[in-house]
């Protein structure tokens, strides 16, 4: 049977690829963003193979959530596969120097967005006695980096968040696992550094990092394990990465 994919931030880096992957192996799609022309372009493109949705909200409101997930056409609104991904790392600065406004940005989104998004899609899963949740966490959740703080903060808790869902859920039928990237070149060093390109390239250069691609593959494979198997908890790092602070850069 033809399953169905909700997507948060499904506009750009392992977002997207994991949306084109999806489309490719026929998984129906739900696709959550801010950037309409982006929601749109892939509508079009992805919906040559697949049954696509999007919905634009900012997952910070959670009654926008409420709104977007309730208003999901009923082909749309029994959803086999939640991809919290939607996030961003804002700002790097020490705490005595770190900005108020990037701290509530990351904890808004990456922590609490994660959470109303998930609230307003758990109770069908669970009424179904079936779905699965991946949770995309970072090494940034294993580990804390200087200036790294309240970013690592906001993925130390996606870390909890995901243990205890599979706690909360053991019994239900609901699957729930994570997967926690390493350096991965998508626009998250722009968002990071507000626009600084040349900052944002920096991070990647040196080294053969991650590709947006890579992530999606493994979270296919995570999503295609036969029922009895949960990954419960995937870290993945360049080869040329050993830790936050240890990469091999030439
Ligand atoms: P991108 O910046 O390329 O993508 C981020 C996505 O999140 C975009 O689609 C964006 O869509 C969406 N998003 C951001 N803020 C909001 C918001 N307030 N409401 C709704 N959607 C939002 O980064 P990545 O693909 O790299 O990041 C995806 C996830 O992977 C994040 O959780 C990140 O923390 C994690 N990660 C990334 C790593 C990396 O090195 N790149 C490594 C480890 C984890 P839009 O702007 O259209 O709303
Ligand atoms: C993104 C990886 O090392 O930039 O979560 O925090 S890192």
């Amino acid at each position: 049977m033809t399953k169905t994919a909700f997507i948060t931030g499904a506009t750009s880096g392992i977002g997207k690829s994991t949306a084109i992957l999806f489309a490719q192996n026929g998984i129906d799609l739900v696709l959550c963003g801010r950037r309409q022309d982006r929601l749109d372009d892939l509508k079009e493109e992805l919906g040559k193979e697949v049954q696509v949705h999007t919905l634009n909200f900012d997952i910070r409101n959670k009654d926008s959530v409420r709104e977007a997930v309730d208003s999901l056409p009923k082909e749309f609104a029994e959803i086999d596969i939640l991809i919290n991904n939607a996030g961003n790392a804002h700002g790097m600065d020490t705490i005595q120097e770190g900005s108020i406004d990037d701290w509530d940005a990351m904890l808004d989104i990456n922590v609490k967005g994660l959470l109303y998004v998930s609230k307003a899609v758990i109770p069908q899963m669970i009424a179904r006695k079936s779905g699965h949740i991946i949770n995309i966490g970072s090494t940034a959740g294993k580990e804390v980096y200087p200036k790294g703080n309240v970013y690592c903060a906001s993925k130390h808790a996606v870390d909890a968040i995901n243990q205890g869902m599979r706690i909360d859920f053991n019994g239900t039928g609901v699957r729930v696992g994570a997967v926690n990237p390493g350096l991965v070149e998508t626009e998250f060093s722009n968002v990071r550094f507000k626009g600084d390109e040349d900052r944002a390239d920096k991070v990647y250069k040196g080294f053969q990092p991650l590709k947006p691609e890579d992530i999606a593959d493994i979270i296919h494979f995570v999503v295609t394990r036969p029922y009895h198997v949960n990954i419960a908890d995937l870290v993945v790092m360049p080869t040329a990465q050993a830790s936050s602070t240890i990469v091999d850069k030439n």
